[in-house]
């Protein structure tokens, strides 16, 4: 006989071992929230005091940093029990939302529903802005008089103009407000929106009443044509590409984990930082069990100066990720183009401007990619018997996103190798920010009067000068969390006076040393050769040495702009490619957390003044990696690809080749 009561009975026992199952597989401390828990998030909130202020709105919303013991005390319960780790991490929310005005930050306890903590930041800056705002912002121009008589004026339809918004840094002012700038654009037949910018017009929003405070239409410059302009004639048709897909993808993920060869690693998201790397290990074949190399790895921040003076360009000094967010700019990969087609791929999750969950489907990928590339080899004459030869191909495994902040787009790659390096990459493409000017010829700019700031790109464009800088937060643990940082450097001797017989008059030693304050790591690559380090002074090799890892960077930037420069000022990190600071798990933002107009008196180079102990205690390491961006006429309409990155490889931290 069907029984009703007995059917309710058994869907709520599988409901419970559903939500059993899904609560012990998915409660890595460092999971990024959960839909649910946006909700959550939501409801605690809009049921506290808080809920009853109007048009309440939420500009951060993301776990709130886990103590690190903990998080590593449950991951060790995990691995010494089977089944549900003993320790449990409380699990809660750090909330910035904006009420009446104040900038509240929150600190919420999911599991109990209740608000830990709430205060008012009164500090220099603020958070970045919704995307209601940034949208309502970008829509002003449009219905604001002036424009629209500015528009008839240069002879353009109203109905094809696009505007977005621009954050526009600090210069000094004592009193800042939460203001963006308006740069309109025109697309009359272009997809290409940034190519036909309407030049000499500046238009200020002041964003908390949602009002134009300031206009000015400065001067007159031709439109650039719409021919030329198109990336999208030019796109690939899929189905044209012959793909080889051999559907191994070689990895196996539960939750936000990832194991693959010997790796183990766990991938998160959040709407600042977009793709976070967290408690990665890999196994030692020797020791028989995985050894801790990077607690957490992100992006942290970026910084984007333009270097045109002029009253509609000056303020382009942009901090993404803290201004905008890469996660929240993280677009939804195309399998075939963005990832390989055995790439899988995860959704990211994130808090929109009311707390609503949004979902951005297939915001990162993992795929093995077979490089072509060699992983070791050697072919060995001199034996006796046969000739020998032995290599293997490199396999490495890749961990993607791409941010689309405007008109770049930025590639995000962590890549694990078989070898024990990760490699960290960023491909920078997409649409460069461009000046409408009155010249079609290089030379007439060469006997003009006036200045121009970049690259004649096509007829009436110049594509403005810029920097990217793009700084890693890298909380390496090298087996433990007590490291230090060994800039060794490689020291000329000279070999004169007969020393030990030799013809030679010079030789280079290493002079390794450890770097004892914050204030000895603060590094510019390239002026000396140095290796650096961070190791375990606690550990070491069979043969005695301490193990490590080494940063293997690329070809340094370094801010050119002058240190009393108010943009340099806010990214003062930028005068240095590596800092080494002490842990604290509040300091993970290089540009200060409240990026918006900030002053830089919060920041990594605030921090490193400290000059705190670092040596044999838990460091992190930050690298700023990128290119100054003179454009060629290649980067127009759109740009191909162009690579930055570095190496975490292992230094004495195996024994031999892990590959053998
Ligand atoms: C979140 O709440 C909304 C409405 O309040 C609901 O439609 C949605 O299903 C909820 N999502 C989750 C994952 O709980
Ligand atoms: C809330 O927003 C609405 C619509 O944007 C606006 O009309 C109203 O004045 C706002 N209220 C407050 C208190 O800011
Ligand atoms: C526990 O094992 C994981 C891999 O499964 C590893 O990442 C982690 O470092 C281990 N933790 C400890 C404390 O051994
Ligand atoms: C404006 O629109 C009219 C009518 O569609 C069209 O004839 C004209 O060419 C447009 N002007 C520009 C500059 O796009
Ligand atoms: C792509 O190519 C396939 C096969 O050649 C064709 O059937 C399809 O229509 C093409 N799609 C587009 C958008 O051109
Ligand atoms: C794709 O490559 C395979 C193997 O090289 C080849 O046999 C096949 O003809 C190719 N297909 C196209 C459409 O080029
Ligand atoms: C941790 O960092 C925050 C922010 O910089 C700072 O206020 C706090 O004093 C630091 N704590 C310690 C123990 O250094
Ligand atoms: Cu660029």
């Amino acid at each position: 006989m069907f029984d009703k009561a007995a059917a309710h009975m058994i869907i709520i026992v599988i409901a419970f071992f559903l939500i059993f199952i899904i609560s012990f597989t998915k409660s890595h401390p460092l999971d990024p929230l959960s839909p649910s828990e946006i909700n959550n998030t939501r409801n605690i909130v809009q049921n506290s005091y808080l809920g009853a202020i109007p048009n309440l709105t939420y500009h951060f919303v993301d776990v709130e940093e886990p103590n690190k013991d903990d998080v590593l005390k449950w991951l060790s319960s995990k691995n010494n029990t089977k089944d549900k780790p003993s320790v449990t991490v409380p699990r809660q929310a750090k909330v910035v939302v904006r009420a009446n005005g104040d900038t509240h930050e929150l600190v919420l306890d999911l599991t109990r529903g209740s608000i830990v903590s709430d205060r008012i930041y009164n500090g220099h800056g603020y958070p970045p802005f919704t995307f209601t705002e940034l949208f309502q912002a970008s829509k002003l121009p449009l219905q604001y008089p002036k424009f629209k008589e500015s528009i008839s004026k240069r002879g353009l339809n109203l109905s094809e103009v696009s505007c977005v918004p621009f954050t526009i840094g600090w210069y000094g002012e004592e009193i800042t407000r939460r203001e963006l700038k308006v740069a309109c654009f025109y697309r009359g037949g272009s997809v290409n929106v940034w190519a036909r910018p309407i030049e000499g017009i500046t238009v200020l929003v002041d964003v908390d009443s949602m009002k134009i405070t300031m206009y000015n239409d400065r001067y007159k410059a031709p439109l650039p044509k719409a021919e030329g302009t198109d990336f999208q004639s030019s796109m690939r048709n899929l189905s044209d590409i012959n793909v080889s897909d051999n559907n191994a993808i070689g990895f196996s993920m539960s939750g936000n984990d990832v194991k693959w060869d010997k790796w183990v690693f766990h991938v998160g998201f959040n709407a600042r930082a977009g793709m976070i790397i967290s408690t990665a290990s890999i196994f030692d074949e020797r020791e028989r069990k995985y050894r801790r190399v990077m607690y957490r790895g992100h992006v942290s921040e970026t910084f984007v100066p333009y270097m045109d003076p002029t009253e509609e360009w000056y303020f382009r000094t942009f901090m993404d990720a803290g201004e905008f967010g890469f996660g929240r700019a993280a677009d939804s990969l195309q399998p075939g183009i963005d990832c390989p087609l055995n790439a899988v791929f995860m959704d990211g999750f994130m808090a929109g401007p009311n707390a609503e969950v949004q979902q951005v489907p297939r915001a990162i990928c993992i795929f093995e990619r077979r490089s072509g590339n060699v992983a070791w080899r050697h072919m060995e004459i001199n034996n006796p018997i046969k000739m020998i030869r032995n290599g293997e191909p490199e396999i490495n495994l890749v961990v993607r996103m791409i941010a689309t902040v405007g008109n770049y787009d930025y590639v995000l790659d962590w890549e694990f190798l078989r070898s024990g390096s990760i490699k960290v990459g960023v491909d920078l493409t997409g649409i460069l920010e461009m000046k409408a000017v009155p010249y079609t010829q290089n030379n007439e700019i060469i006997s003009s009067s006036e200045k121009v700031f970049g690259t004649l790109v096509a007829e009436n464009t110049i594509a403005n000068n810029h920097d990217h800088h793009i700084t890693y937060y890298l909380d390496l643990d090298i087996d433990e969390s007590q490291n230090s940082f060994i800039n060794a450097k490689l020291q000329k001797q000279r070999a004169t006076n007969g020393l030990f017989g030799t013809p030679r008059k010079s030789y280079w030693t290493v002079v390794r040393e450890a770097a004892k304050g914050e204030a000895e790591a603060r590094i510019r690559l390239g002026l000396e050769p140095a290796e650096l380090l961070v190791v375990n002074p606690n550990k070491r090799t069979k043969v005695g040495n301490q193990v490590g890892y080494r940063l293997i960077g690329s070809q340094p930037v370094t801010s050119v702009l002058s240190e009393d420069d108010y943009p340099q000022i806010r990214a003062s990190y930028t005068q240095y490619q590596v800092w080494v600071t002490a842990y604290n798990k509040s300091e993970r933002w290089a540009g200060g957390f409240y990026s918006d107009r900030s002053r830089g008196d919060d920041g990594l180079a605030v921090w490193s003044e400290r000059n705190r102990e670092i040596e044999n205690k838990d460091i992190v390491l930050w690298h700023t990696i990128g290119l100054h961006h003179v454009p060629y006429q290649e980067d127009f309409p759109a740009m191909p690809a162009i690579h930055a990155g570095f190496e975490l490889r292992p230094a004495n931290f195996f024994d031999s080749n892990p590959l053998l």
